[in-house]
């Protein structure tokens, strides 16, 4: 399974293609818009998402509601575009010289606006900000939701909570959240995220919910903006997905790269992660246990992969996203055609993306696990590979 995505986030639509879904996966675009829908919710966003309505609209590779393993393409307007008061039409025409459009040159440190121009040589950094913008993830998320429907058909189910915005979070950032992920788990991981997506930051604490809104409050009268910790937990998976026989076959480096490669992503840890590192080896280790007729670990430090291979445990990937770096109250830049120092300017965002970001990182990593499901289990049809599980 491979996805691409095409589109602005200021522009017409977006566009999505993924391929390699095998036929006769049942998929709805109502089915879509339920993770679409929760990406645009949570306590921090800015105004934009108050009226787009993010809804895919497939236009190949599905016949009376599966998959038929042709490629699948999806189209998503974004109605920042065809407002009536919208300038998007002309700052971003296809054609003409842009002589009526007034270039942006004051970069923001941290988004892709200086680096956009270093690569790509603009004299204006519109076209950076476009596609650099976290807007393109509804797409991600989009795609990633047949991946994920795809996934829960063979019982294997993402759920995602938020651990820490900027100060405000879990003291000790594994056990207390262990203590209170680990018996939900019994369900599904799917769990997580129904009881996560009731708090408005999506954090499973009462308290810390409290006061994550609280900041959020404080930094958005500041003109600040904030960033923080999320945890990512995925039941039902085999024992024996992924291999440790080359660097890129390792199941954690593809989810690292997943991760990483999404807007604001500066971290990824599995299983205890960099707490690992202040630990000795007993209490970092998972003791092997057989039980029921099957290998077992007593604990789940590792959060489930060894050697980059799933164990059967459930896997854990835990990251940390940046603070916007569009904020009201400016911060230093240079003008990139006068080369003077001035502040940074500042367009509509969101104070903390992070509610909405936990949904992309549940979503990212889903192509990722059904691909090494389908290099396990193989097979062209969902039919297929049911009878591969049978024997
Ligand atoms: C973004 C800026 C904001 C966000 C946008 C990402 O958009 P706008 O500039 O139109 O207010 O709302 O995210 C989305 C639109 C989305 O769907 O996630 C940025 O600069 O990265």
């Amino acid at each position: 399974i491979r996805y691409l995505t095409a589109g602005e986030s200021h522009g017409p639509k977006l566009t999505g293609i993924i391929e390699g879904v095998p036929a006769g996966l049942p998929i709805t675009e109502d089915e879509i818009a339920l993770h679409l829908a929760r990406r645009q919710k949570g306590y921090g966003r800015g105004g934009r998402m108050a009226f787009e309505k993010d809804k895919a609209t497939i236009s190949s590779g599905v016949r009376f509601g599966k998959t038929t393993g042709a490629p699948i393409a999806m189209q998503m307007p974004n109605r920042a575009h065809e407002k009536d008061d919208s300038n998007w039409p002309k700052v971003l025409a296809k054609e003409g010289n842009g002589d009526d459009v007034d270039p942006i040159t004051v970069p923001r440190p941290g988004h892709a606006d200086l680096t956009g121009v270093q690569k790509y040589r603009y004299d204006d950094i519109r076209p950076a900000i476009e596609r650099s913008s976290a807007r393109e993830t509804a797409m991600r998320v989009a795609c990633s939701s047949i991946a994920r429907k795809f996934l829960k058909h063979f019982g294997i189910e993402i759920g995602g909570h938020v651990t820490r915005i900027g100060k405000v979070g879990y003291e000790q950032p594994w056990e207390d959240v262990r203590d209170r992920v680990d018996p939900m788990l019994e369900d599904g991981a799917e769990t997580i995220f129904k009881t996560a997506d009731e708090s408005p930051v999506r954090c499973l604490d009462e308290d810390l919910t409290q006061q994550m809104r609280d900041l959020i409050i404080k930094r958005r009268k500041e003109g600040s903006s904030l960033g923080g910790h999320w945890e990512v937990v995925v039941t039902g998976l085999p024992a024996g997905l992924g291999s440790f026989v080359h660097w890129d076959r390792k199941l954690g480096g593809q989810l690292a790269q997943a991760i990483i490669g999404t807007q604001a992503m500066k971290g990824v840890q599995i299983g205890q992660g960099f707490e690992s590192g202040r630990r000795h080896g007993q209490v970092v280790h998972d003791e092997i246990i057989h039980e029921d007729g099957t290998f077992k670990r007593r604990t789940n430090r590792m959060g489930g992969l060894e050697g980059g291979v799933t164990t059967g445990m459930p896997l854990i990937i835990r990251g940390v996203m940046k603070p916007i770096p569009t904020m009201l109250t400016p911060i230093d830049t240079v003008d990139i055609h006068s080369k003077e120092k001035t502040d940074t300017r500042y367009e509509r965002s969101d104070v903390c993306a992070l509610p909405r970001a936990i949904v992309v990182a549940e979503s990212v990593i889903a192509p990722v696990l059904a691909n090494a499901f389908l290099e396990k289990f193989g097979g062209d049809s969902i039919e297929e590979i049911e009878e591969r599980l049978d024997q």
